[in-house]
């Protein structure tokens, strides 16, 4: 069978191959000329009629994905967990916006607006009575890198039954600000209340260290770094979406895993 092959080929006259290459040539520049037209195309398209970062033809491609993500996403789909010993010990620490030096972590309480004009302060001692869930799994960073990394915390979805929220998670959003305001993300409902989302206070059994979002954090592994929010100063409940930094900055709403 090799051997037939070769012969065959062989056989091709330098007349053919003078018309392929001719073929594959203007083959190559109608692509070449259609990237470019494309390309201008999009480029000259309005942008950011919206706030939302990418010019509006790249912003639809985006809102089909997320169509599609939301689909497939539930419950069930669950982010890989690995064994403690798996862990990394130096913790990688990667984005400080927000994350203001002039904190003052003793007089930090979780702003929980319920609803406008009723907020709760809640203390970390009082997060940390709730029970208490550890995840170990990889944390994905949208630049590229991940780390096995463990954290633990209270699920999302034990502080929504512990405090009584069940009004508010039928909401389509929640948004997460921190206490200067610098950062913020709009997380969807269903991704808040999945069973591996925590409102975080321990990377590897000991307190957040400061610029790893002490006192309290969002860990959410089925979605990307940029979601989980570090030093939570405001959680509040919407059926329009919050807004998102990385989003204004032309990043999936979405941004799931
Ligand atoms: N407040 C705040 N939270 C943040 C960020 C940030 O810049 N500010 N960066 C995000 C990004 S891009 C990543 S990858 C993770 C990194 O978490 P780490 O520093 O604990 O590794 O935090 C996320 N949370
Ligand atoms: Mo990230």
């Amino acid at each position: 069978m090799e051997k037939k092959k070769t012969k065959q080929e062989q056989n091709i006259s330098s007349a053919k191959i003078r018309n392929r290459t001719i073929t594959a040539f203007v083959i190559f520049i109608l692509l070449f000329a259609g990237a470019i037209f494309t390309f201008v195309t999009i480029k000259n398209q309005p942008g950011e009629t919206q706030k939302t970062g990418v010019q509006d033809p790249l912003r639809k491609v985006l809102n089909g994905n997320e169509r599609v993500f939301t689909k497939i996403f539930s419950a069930n789909h669950l982010a890989k967990t690995y064994p403690k010993s798996a862990a990394v010990k130096k913790v990688r620490v990667n984005g400080d916006v927000g994350m203001g030096k002039d904190f003052d972590a003793k007089d930090w309480k979780l702003k929980l607006v319920k609803a406008a004009g009723d907020t709760l302060l809640i203390s970390l001692e009082d997060i940390r009575k709730l029970p208490k869930t550890e995840i170990i799994f990889d944390f994905k960073c949208i630049e590229g890198w991940s780390q096995i990394t463990d954290w633990s915390g209270v699920k999302f979805s034990d502080f929504v039954k512990a405090y009584h929220l069940d009004q508010q998670s039928q909401k389509k959003y929640i948004g997460l600000v921190t206490p200067d305001g610098g950062y913020y993300v709009g997380i969807d409902m269903p991704s808040a209340m999945h069973p591996q989302t925590l409102l975080c206070y321990e990377m590897n059994g000991k307190p957040l260290p400061m610029d790893q979002g002490y006192p309290l954090r969002l860990i959410i592994p089925t979605k990307y770094g940029i979601k989980s929010l570090k030093r939570i100063g405001t959680l509040s409940f919407s059926d329009e979406r919050p807004k998102d930094y990385w989003f204004e900055r032309g990043y999936d709403y979405y941004s799931g895993l």
